[in-house]
């Protein structure tokens, strides 16, 4: 008996070092190993970031611009890009609106010379500002578009962010076993690019997975009063609310459902993801559900070394999907001009293409064929003011 229990131990303690060898997670953001360090880059390399600083998109503009201030300051200090040479951001508001994103877009491209562009924030910005990008061979990564088509615009036009069809039909299926769904209504705003998209997600997922649709109902972005359509749709007595809104009608939609005195259920897209939704809706927004590509309980090791530094670069504050995507897309970009070492457009492009497997807060990273990211999206559910993960919740039970 004790001589087995030794052989255990011994065995064990031979064992030891590889499992913790296999275990030990990436805890250094970027491609040193796989790319050597650059040597024909110029001293200063200046790309554009264009987010929605204004308006009502900033509650998910703020958060990026915030986020990829801080890659950028660990890509220098680190000197990622080889020593002496400077990653510089030259940022430009696009306010939540077509036309400043294509102003923006513009600008930076034509007169600033920049090599290359993380944004803008909206969809609807993004179909406007990123041919200019593309006729002008300059490439632009969307860090939060998720619409439909967004490459579609061109080779030269990339996003890190998943689009509603990667995220969605995941969401719709886990909530529908979850709740044991069979009928729901529908809200969405029909004016903008990517809220029309969700709906059709959403359309598409809900009969994948046989729920009726009892109802349907839209609005327009800047609306505040969404009185006649609840009272349509909660009329229907749906099992659950879905919709397919922006951070500011999303807020409002949820507050005013409850006050309507639904209590059931409300499902949502990409929109709700920011955390600005439920503080401004309160308790109202208990019980939200939404797919996203990131929650802030991710257990890899880059994306808590990522919350860290956020908090300690921000006041404490607590980074958000919109965060994690932004610090992604930064560093994404840093490797595209340090692995094809050039600072010219043409090379970073194909540098970007060729970027698989790259850990990061985001899990795995990859772009496919199309320059659409490939990783793996979360359902959560709003609980106490904050995302928890849906699955999770279920799996401890
Ligand atoms: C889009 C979105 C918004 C929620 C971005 C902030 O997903 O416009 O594509």
């Amino acid at each position: 008996m004790v001589r087995r229990v030794f052989a255990l131990i011994l065995v064990l303690a031979l064992l030891a070092p590889a499992v913790m060898a296999q275990d030990e997670e990436v805890l250094q953001m970027g491609f040193w190993e796989e790319c050597e360090d650059p040597a024909g880059l110029p001293e200063t390399v200046t790309i554009g970031a264009i987010f929605a600083q204004s308006g009502a998109a900033s509650v998910y503009g703020i958060s990026q611009s915030q986020a990829v201030d801080l890659a950028v300051a660990e890509i220098n200090e680190s000197a990622y890009l080889g020593e002496g040479v400077t990653l510089e951001v030259i940022y430009a508001d696009s306010a939540g609106d077509k036309e400043q994103a294509i102003a923006a877009m513009t600008k930076l491209v034509e007169e600033d010379g920049v090599v290359a562009v993380l944004g803008p924030t909206l969809s609807s910005e993004a179909f406007s500002a990123d041919p200019i990008a593309q006729e002008n061979g300059v490439p632009v990564m969307g860090v939060s578009n998720t619409a439909a088509g967004i490459t579609d615009m061109g080779d030269f036009v990339f996003r890190d962010s998943l689009p509603e069809s990667a995220v969605i039909p995941g969401t719709i299926a886990q909530a529908t076993e979850a709740l044991s769904l069979t009928q729901v209504a529908v809200l969405y705003g029909n004016d903008d690019d990517f809220t029309i998209s969700g709906y059709d997600v959403f359309v598409e997922a809900l009969e994948a997975n046989y729920v009726e649709i009892l109802a349907e109902a839209t609005f327009a972005k800047g609306d505040v009063d969404f009185s006649a359509q609840l009272t349509t749709l909660l009329g229907t007595n749906p099992e659950a609310l879905v919709i397919s809104a922006l951070a500011a009608e999303a807020t409002q939609i949820i507050v005013q459902a409850r006050q309507a005195g639904y209590t059931g259920p409300i499902i949502g897209g990409n929109g709700l993801n920011s955390p600005a939704v439920l503080t401004n809706s309160g308790e109202a927004s208990e019980g939200v559900i939404v797919g996203a590509a990131w929650n802030i309980a991710s257990p890899e090791a880059l994306s808590t070394a990522f919350i860290e530094a956020y908090s300690a670069a921000y006041e404490d504050a607590k980074p958000d999907q919109f965060a994690a995507q932004a610090y992604t897309g930064a560093w994404l970009m840093a490797t595209a001009i340090r692995c094809g070492d050039s600072a010219e457009s043409l090379a970073i492009r194909d540098s970007l293409a060729e970027i698989v497997d790259f850990p990061s807060p985001l899990g795995m990273f990859s772009f496919d064929e199309d320059r659409n990211p490939v990783h793996t999206p979360v359902v959560q559910i709003a609980t106490g003011g904050a995302f928890a993960v849906l699955g999770a919740e279920m799996t401890e039970e």
